[in-house]
């Protein structure tokens, strides 16, 4: 039995979240959702999203298993190597980790772009406002003065000089047709998405089957770590990754079902 019987229910912040609670990891991220709902920052689908994604990281372990862990680096010596690369930002990514966004596109040199799915104008400039108020400055996505080929949805709206002239991009909780048909642009795409068997996950250059909690900031850390690295190393990291590779090892982890106590 642990220490704690109940889970606090309603907090007023996350430091009211006790740190040592078995599942801190989980009830920080459902206050960051439920804050970014009510910020206008988070659309309601995403707390759908992210119940989805908590049953997986669930049966990952709530950890960054050794694959995700090469996944990572793999993906952060692709972001150094690019002449312009963009990480995207959703409503939950916005709500998740903000801060650990602006400071991965600042460790690579890339671009914010917003890119949404249920795009609001109202909803843009909240997410503009949030990404601003950590840092953030020069945030694409509000131009949206291109389209990606094959859509017909909002998340084909991009900026010329953002995701549809970028080389690589970051696409964490992705929809499986935007995933697609920046792949069928030529894109190298780096998507973080706890779901192996998700299409993003599939066609991804660098799958990333992670917690974006856990996953931006690791990135970044590798980054970091392989700043003075020449070109020449960093192709050796990208060329040793196998996405398939990756794919079997999260979804053979998730099948173990080796479950962490409640
Ligand atoms: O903000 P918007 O309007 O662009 O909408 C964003 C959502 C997430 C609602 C939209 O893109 C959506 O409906 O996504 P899906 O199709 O539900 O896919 C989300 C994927 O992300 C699923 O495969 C989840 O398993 C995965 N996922 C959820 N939470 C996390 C996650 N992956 C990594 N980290 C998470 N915290």
């Amino acid at each position: 039995m642990s220490d704690y019987d109940t889970v606090p229910a309603a907090v007023e912040g996350e430091d009211e979240i006790p740190a040592d609670h078995p599942r801190y990891q989980d009830l920080l991220t459902r206050h960051r959702i439920e804050e970014g709902v009510e910020k206008g920052i988070t659309h309601l689908q995403g707390m759908h999203a992210e119940g989805r994604g908590s049953a997986f990281d669930y049966l990952l372990g709530e950890e960054t298993i050794p694959s995700a862990d090469e996944a990572e680096r793999a993906a952060a010596a692709h972001l150094l190597l690019a002449d312009e690369p963009v990480l995207s930002i959703n409503g939950n990514v916005a709500a998740l980790v903000p801060g650990e966004s602006v400071d991965l596109a600042e460790a690579v040199g890339a671009d914010l772009e917003i890119n949404l799915f249920n795009r609001t104008p109202e909803r843009m400039t909240a997410i503009a406002d949030h990404l601003r108020a950590h840092g953030a400055s020069g945030i694409k996505g509000l131009e949206a003065d291109a389209r990606i080929p094959g859509l017909d949805h909002e998340r084909a709206k991009v900026d010329a000089d953002g995701i549809y002239g970028a080389d690589v991009v970051v696409v964490p909780l992705e929809d499986g047709d935007r995933a697609e048909a920046l792949d069928a642009m030529g894109k190298t795409e780096i998507v973080v998405d706890l779901n192996p068997l998700s299409r993003s996950a599939q066609v991804a250059d660098v799958p990333i089957v992670d917690n974006v909690i856990r996953a931006v900031p690791n990135v970044a850390a590798h980054a970091r770590e392989l700043s003075d690295a020449d070109e020449a190393t960093l192709r050796g990291v990208v060329d040793a990754f196998d996405p398939d590779v990756a794919l079997e090892s999260a979804e053979a982890r998730i099948r173990a079902g080796d479950l962490v106590e409640e």
